[in-house]
C-alpha cells in the first residue's frame, strides 16, 4: 500500500513539497488549495515530471477535502506568507482563520493523520492545529527548527569553507526573534565550534540565521522562502515515513518537557514511524536554557491572544 500524503496549499511551498515527496517517491500525493484550477494545473505539471525521476507516484490536485481526510500524512502551508518589512507575528489572525477552517475540516478525518504544518506563525499555527484538530500531540508536528538549522549551517559554511557534512547544530525555541541556536551542541568536523571560531563572530552567525528568512523575503519582494523550507518538511516526512529515529527540532506540544507546558515549541523530537514518539530532554548551558524560557514566555503571549478564538 502506498503512502497517501495531502498537501495544503499548492502555492510556493506546497508544490515545491510536492516536488519533493515525488522525487523521493515517499507516496501518492493530493494537492489541495481554494484555488482548485491551480492545484490541478500544478498536480498535472508534476505528474508528467515524475518519470524523469523514476517515481511511482500518482499527484493529483483540487479542493476535495474527503481526498485530504483519506490522507495518513498531511502537510499544512495553507496561508499568506510575509512582505517584506512584516514578523512572521504580523499574519497571526489572518492566518489562524485560514488554519481554524482547516484543522475542523481535517478533524472529521476517518484517519488519524500525522500533520506537519508550515503556516507563520509557526508555533502558534501548530498549537492551533493541536488544539483543534485533538489529535495526539505525537501527530502534530511544526517545522521550523530544521529549516533553521540548516541557515545557520549555510552561514558556518560561509566562514569555515568545511563540507557541509560535517556540520552538526540545532535551533530550538520558537521560529521568530527568539530562536535559540545551541552553540554549546554545535560541532564541525567533531570540534566545538567555540574552539574554531571566536565568539562575537559566533553571535553574528546566528543573528544571520535568525533573519534568514527575513534577507530572502526583502530580496524577493513578493512572497518568502520555499525550496529550503519545503526541503526541510520533506526531510521530517521522510524521517517518519522511513521510521529512521532521527532527531530533529520540531515544534512540538511542550507537558512540562524542558520546564515549559501548554504551547507548542522548537524541541529536540526522535521522529520515527510513530511521528514524534519523544521530545529528547537534552543538557542545556543556563544562558541557552535562559534563551529558551524567553522564547517560550514570547510564544505564550501570542497563544494567549489565539486562546479565547479556539472555542
Ligand atoms: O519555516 C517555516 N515554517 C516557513 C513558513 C518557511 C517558509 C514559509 N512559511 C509560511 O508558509 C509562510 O509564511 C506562509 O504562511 C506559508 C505558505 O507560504 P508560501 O510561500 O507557500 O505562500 P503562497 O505561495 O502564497 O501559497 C499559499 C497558498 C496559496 O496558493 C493560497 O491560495 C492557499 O495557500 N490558501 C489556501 N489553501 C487552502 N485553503 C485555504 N483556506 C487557503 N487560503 C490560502
Amino acid at each position: 500500500m502506498k503512502n497517501k500524503i495531502g498537501i495544503i496549499g499548492a502555492g510556493n511551498v506546497g508544490a515545491t513539497t510536492a516536488h519533493l515527496c515525488l522525487m523521493k517517491d515517499l507516496g501518492d500525493i493530493y494537492l489541495l488549495d481554494i484555488n482548485r484550477d491551480m492545484a490541478e494545473g500544478k498536480a498535472i505539471d508534476l505528474n508528467q515530471s515524475k518519470y524523469i525521476f523514476n517515481s511511482d507516484a500518482e499527484i493529483y490536485g483540487g479542493d476535495d477535502y474527503d481526498k485530504i481526510c483519506s490522507c495518513d500524512f498531511i502537510v499544512v502551508t495553507a496561508g499568506f506568507p510575509r512582505k517584506p518589512g512584516m514578523s512572521r507575528d504580523d499574519l497571526l489572525f489572518k492566518n489562524f482563520e485560514i488554519i481554524k477552517e482547516i484543522s475542523l475540516k481535517i478533524k472529521d478525518s476517518k484517519k488519524a493523520p500525522m500533520i506537519i504544518v508550515i503556516t507563520n506563525p509557526l508555533d502558534i499555527m501548530t498549537y492551533a492545529v493541536y488544539r483543534i484538530t485533538g489529535l495526539a500531540r505525537t501527530r502534530v508536528l511544526g517545522m521550523a527548527g530544521v529549516l533553521d538549522t540548516y541557515r545557520f549551517y549555510h552561514y558556518v559554511q560561509t566562514v569555515l569553507n568545511t563540507s557541509s557534512k560535517t556540520l552538526y547544530s540545532m535551533m530550538l525555541g520558537s521560529h521568530g526573534d527568539t530562536m535559540v541556536p545551541l552553540i554549546s551542541k554545535t560541532y564541525v568536523n567533531g570540534k566545538k565550534i567555540s574552539s574554531l571560531v571566536a565568539e562575537t563572530n559566533i553571535n553574528e552567525l546566528s543573528e544571520k540565521a535568525r533573519n534568514g528568512g527575513a534577507t530572502i523575503v526583502s530580496l524577493l519582494k513578493t512572497g518568502s522562502a520555499y525550496y529550503a523550507p519545503a526541503a526541510s518538511a520533506v526531510k521530517m516526512l521522510d524521517c517518519i515515513i522511513n521510521n529512521t529515529d532521527t532527531i530533529l527540532p520540531c515544534s512540538v506540544f511542550a507537558k512540562g518537557e524542558y520546564g515549559i507546558s501548554d504551547i507548542c515549541i522548537g524541541l529536540p523530537v526522535l521522529l520515527n514511524i510513530r511521528g514524534a514518539s519523544k521530545i529528547v530532554e537534552i543538557g542545556l548551558e543556563p544562558v541557552e536554557k535562559d534563551a529558551l524560557m524567553k522564547s517560550a514566555a514570547s510564544i505564550k503571549e501570542q497563544v494567549d491572544k489565539i486562546n479565547p478564538l479556539l472555542a
